[in-house]
C-alpha cells in the first residue's frame, strides 16, 4: 500500500467512485506517459503520432488501472478471494493487488501460452496458479461459474469495476493532449480496454472536461490468427505471438462494436509479423519498449496511413498496453542470442567492426 489514498482514482473521483467510497489500496497505478512519438511519427508519416505507454504502471500494463477499482470494491465488499482467467497480463495485475489486500488470488491460465515475465509475476506475488489444457476462451468460462458459486470475486473485465477504472486511461490521454485526439488506435484482446476507452471518452465529454469538445475514432487491431471481430464469428483455435490478445471469444465483444461504430472507427486485423515489425520500429525510434501484442496498434496505423485512410496533420495516440520485458522470448526469438568469444580486445574490435 502507498502512504497516500490511490491517486489515480482519487483524481477522477468525481467520474468514478461511489460517494464516500474510500480506496485503501494502491500501487501507485496511472500517471502513464504521453510520449510524442517524432521518429516514429515521421517514419509511419504522421506529425501528430503520441504513444500512450502502459508499461509504467506498477505490474507494467494497463490492467492495472482497473485493477485498482475491482480489488478495493472487492474487499469493500467482504470478499475472501479474488479469481480471474488471464492470458498473463490480467493474472500478474490481479496478484499483485490482491497481495497488496492481504487476500488470496486464484488465476486460471491457457497452459504453454502465457510470456515468461508474467507468469514470474503471478508466482512470485504468490498466486495460486492453475494451468488448463485449452485457450483463454476455456478459461474464463470456467473463472464465470466459480464466480457464480460467490466462493471469490471474479477481476476479468466481465466486473464492471475494470471497465470503470480503464477509462482513466482515456481521461489522461485528454488531460495530457489538451483536447481528444482524433483517432486513438489498441490492440483487440477479451475487447474490454477498446470498450472502457471509448466509456471514457464520453463520460469526460458529458462532464465538460474535453475543451473543445469532440470524440476520437476508435481504432482497433486484433492479430489475424485471433480476429473474431473481424470475422465475425468466434475462432476456436486463436494463435499469434502476440499471447496476450490470443482469443477467440471476447467478453466484450458488443461494447466493442458499438465503440467501433459509434466513433466512426474500424476493427481490423494485422499479422504477427507486422506486429513483430512494430514492436521492434518503436522501440528502435523511440526508445519505447512494448509487448508484442501492445505494438498491434502502430501496425494498424502504420497501414491506415499507408493507404491514405488517416492523414498526416491527424492527431493520433497508440496505446502500448504493455511493457517489453514481460515477454522476452518474443524478443529473442526475433533477434537471436549472443555467442561469447575470447575477452580479447583485438576481437571485440573485429566484432564490432571498428
Ligand atoms: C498487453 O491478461 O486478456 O481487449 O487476460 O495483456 O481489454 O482484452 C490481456 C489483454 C492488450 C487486450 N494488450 O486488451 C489478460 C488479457 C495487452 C494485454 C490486451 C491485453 P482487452
Amino acid at each position: 500500500m502507498t502512504d497516500h489514498p490511490a491517486p489515480l482514482l482519487e483524481r477522477y473521483r468525481a467520474l468514478i467512485a461511489r460517494d464516500d467510497e474510500t480506496f485503501p489500496i494502491s500501487l501507485g497505478e496511472g500517471g502513464t506517459p504521453l510520449i510524442h512519438a517524432v521518429r516514429l511519427g515521421a517514419e509511419l508519416g504522421l506529425d501528430n503520432l503520441y504513444l500512450k505507454f502502459e508499461g509504467t504502471n506498477p505490474t507494467g500494463s494497463f490492467k492495472d488501472r482497473g485493477m485498482v477499482l475491482a480489488v478495493n470494491r472487492a474487499v469493500a465488499a467482504g470478499a475472501r478471494a479474488v479469481v480471474c482467467a488471464s492470458t498473463g497480463n490480467t493474472s500478474a495485475s490481479a496478484a499483485a493487488y490482491a497481495a497488496a489486500a492481504g487476500l488470496p488470488c486464484h488465476v486460471i491460465l491457457p497452459a504453454g501460452k502465457v510470456a515468461r515475465g508474467k507468469l514470474a509475476q503471478a508466482l512470485a506475488a504468490g498466486a495460486r496458479l492453475i494451468m488448463v489444457d485449452g485457450n483463454f476462451d476455456a478459461a474464463l468460462n470456467a473463472v464465470r461459474r466459480l464466480g457464480e458459486d460467490g466462493l471469490a470475486v471474479v477481476v476479468n473485465s466481465v466486473n464492471p469495476d475494470r471497465l470503470a477504472g480503464q477509462q482513466t486511461g482515456a481521461f489522461e490521454v485528454v488531460d495530457a493532449l489538451g483536447r481528444s485526439p482524433d483517432a486513438l488506435a489498441l490492440p483487440v484482446g477479451n475487447a474490454g480496454n477498446i470498450s472502457a476507452y471509448w466509456q471514457g471518452f464520453n463520460a469526460y465529454l458529458d462532464a465538460d472536461r474535453t475543451p473543445g469538445g469532440g470524440l476520437p475514432r476508435m481504432l482497433g487491431f486484433q492479430a489475424e490468427g485471433a480476429a473474431p471481430i473481424v470475422r465475425g464469428e468466434a475462432v476456436e483455435e486463436p494463435e499469434t505471438v502476440a499471447t496476450a490478445i490470443r482469443i477467440g471469444n471476447p467478453a466484450s465483444w458488443e461494447l466493442a462494436v458499438a465503440a467501433r461504430d459509434r466513433s466512426g472507427g474500424l476493427i481490423e486485423a494485422v499479422s504477427d509479423d507486422e506486429i513483430l515489425d512494430a514492436q521492434r520500429i518503436i522501440v528502435r525510434l523511440e526508445g519505447v519498449f512494448c509487448e508484442p501484442a501492445s505494438a498491434a496498434g502502430v501496425a494498424g496505423v502504420r497501414r491506415l496511413v499507408a493507404d491514405g485512410r488517416l492523414e498526416r496533420q491527424m492527431t493520433v495516440v497508440c496505446v502500448l498496453t504493455g511493457h517489453g520485458l514481460k515477454d522476452p522470448d518474443a524478443v529473442q526469438a526475433e533477434e537471436g542470442s549472443l555467442t561469447p568469444i575470447a575477452p580479447e580486445l583485438d576481437a571485440i574490435r573485429r566484432e564490432m567492426g571498428l
